[in-house]
């Protein structure tokens, strides 16, 4: 069998035959000629099917028998496509097949997703099917530039990776979000961070890495929660907090670069701004105090474009706060120094003022809001013991995690990043939920 070409990679054959294996995604024209939308996964592309052409390849009997099966074949229909390639300027692609033969390899009958527009929670059931759309499909491409160019980073910057258990004895985060589960009788908890554990591979290990499912019932319904997401945890022994915010600076900025250089057809099917994309490559992202953000928020609060609700110091942010912020700084934004009072149990004091902690959220611009939550964790025994009881929680679960502090405790900090939000905003989408194959909400485990 002839070889088959990627869609992706036709505009390397311009004047040759080549084959390629794809689903019809629409169909349209008239008379003699049919346009035909092809999908691979890689790109959509439009075939033209002549019917002059076919008659005088095929003889007038099989070449109208063949040029009406081609006008018949319904949506979704997977075929072999034979063709020569040409430039062509009215095509989107800058580039059409020239079709010579069409072979039907799996029929379909009653597409549910047709080209007109259907409501969310419709496309939602059908998700299994909806991931066949040119959107979706950009937006994959887009999660799957991140994700190696999240590997690419932590490599070239002496991060090894380690994997962290999903099923765990003990909270990572807070006790409000976690699924439970029956382990042998005993109860377990599905892992909303694998930060402890990975605490205990830099302390064996160095640098080292996490990347994959965590899960947080999170009760609410926002555009910008799931309860089953991807996370890219970092942690590494003997840095300060400022130097962890300049490696999460670096990473960003590298996997921003690698979705322009990998992903460049996706970025045009989704419309997104390019060079708004290159200036946060190019600028240096801000660092802002919590309490500077709170200034700026009451200052702002009676304006005619803000609609968050009155915050006092002290206060945890709502997504509107983020939002507002993410907007008003115009670049990738770390929040630092938040206060103890809503963060985890695990990060240390600001020297000096035992109130707030070290600790940054990274605001994405445009209003994306939060993409990552890091922080320097605390190193002393007695404190973090201390602390774990003020929790509410039992030290006893957490006596593998003080060990940490016991034995040749260190300086460490490290910062978890959710794939999804960060997929979101590069994608420039509305809602996370498509940021991922299969979304988990509240109300939705199927398909
Ligand atoms: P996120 O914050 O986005 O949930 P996180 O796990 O770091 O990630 P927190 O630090 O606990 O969460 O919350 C920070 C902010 O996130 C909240 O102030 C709020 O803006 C938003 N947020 C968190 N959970 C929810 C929720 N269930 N519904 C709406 N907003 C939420
Ligand atoms: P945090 O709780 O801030 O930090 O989470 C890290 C990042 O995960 C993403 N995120 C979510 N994404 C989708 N749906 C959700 N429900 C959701 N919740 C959080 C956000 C967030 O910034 N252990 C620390 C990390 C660390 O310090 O190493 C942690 O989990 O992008």
């Amino acid at each position: 069998m002839k070889e088959l070409v990627s869609i992706i990679n036709v505009k390397d054959y311009v004047g040759k035959e080549i084959k390629i294996g794809a689903w019809l995604s629409d169909k349209s024209g008239k008379g003699k000629l049919q346009f035909l939308q092809l999908r691979d996964g890689t790109a959509f592309f439009q075939a033209v099917v002549f019917k002059p052409n076919f008659i005088e390849k095929y003889g007038e009997e099989e070449g109208t028998a063949k040029f009406d099966e081609i006008k018949h074949l319904a949506q979704e229909t997977s075929v072999y496509v034979t063709g020569v390639v040409k430039e062509d300027e009215r095509s989107k692609f800058g580039y059409e097949l020239d079709v010579t033969d069409v072979e039907v390899i799996g029929t379909s009958h009653d597409y549910p997703i047709t080209p007109k527009d259907h409501g969310v929670e419709f496309l939602l059931d059908n998700r299994h099917l909806w991931l066949r759309s040119k959107r979706q499909m950009a937006i994959m491409q887009i999660r799957n530039a991140i994700i190696y160019a999240s590997y690419d980073f932590f490599d070239k910057n002496g991060f090894i990776k380690f994997d962290s258990p999903i099923l765990s004895g003990n909270a990572a985060e807070n006790t409000t979000e976690l699924f439970e589960t029956d382990y042998f009788d005993k109860p377990a908890f599905l892992s909303q961070s694998g930060q402890l554990y990975l605490e205990a591979g830099a302390m064996a290990l160095g640098r080292v890495f996490d990347f994959g499912p965590v899960f947080r019932a999170e009760k609410s319904k926002t555009r910008r929660h799931l309860t089953e997401f991807w996370m890219m945890d970092a942690e590494y022994p003997f840095v300060t907090h400022d130097e962890s915010l300049d490696l999460q600076e670096a990473y960003v900025k590298h996997m921003i670069q690698g979705v322009l250089d990998n992903a460049s057809y996706a970025l045009e099917v989704l419309e997104r701004d390019i060079s708004l994309l290159q200036k946060y490559v190019d600028t240096p992202f801000m660092r802002v105090a919590y309490d500077d953000a709170i200034d700026l928020l009451q200052a702002h609060e009676a304006d005619e474009d803000t609609d968050y609700e009155h915050v006092e110091h002290g206060d945890d942010f709502g997504s509107p706060h983020e939002t507002w912020l993410s907007n008003f700084y115009g670049v990738p934004t770390f929040v630092i120094n938040y206060p103890a009072s809503f963060k985890a149990f695990y990060m240390k004091p600001v020297p000096g003022n035992p109130e707030r902690v070290l600790c940054a959220d990274l605001l994405a611009p445009e209003g994306y809001g939060e993409i990552i939550g890091g922080s320097e964790r605390e190193t002393d025994y007695d404190v973090l013991t201390q602390k774990i009881i003020d929790f509410g929680l039992d030290p006893k679960d957490y006596d593998w995690y003080l060990d940490l502090r016991k034995y040749g405790s260190v300086p460490h900090a490290g910062f978890g990043l959710g794939l999804e939000r960060m997929v979101t905003f590069m994608a420039g989408t509305e809602h996370i939920r498509e940021a991922i194959p299969f979304p988990r909400m509240i109300n939705r485990i199927k398909p």
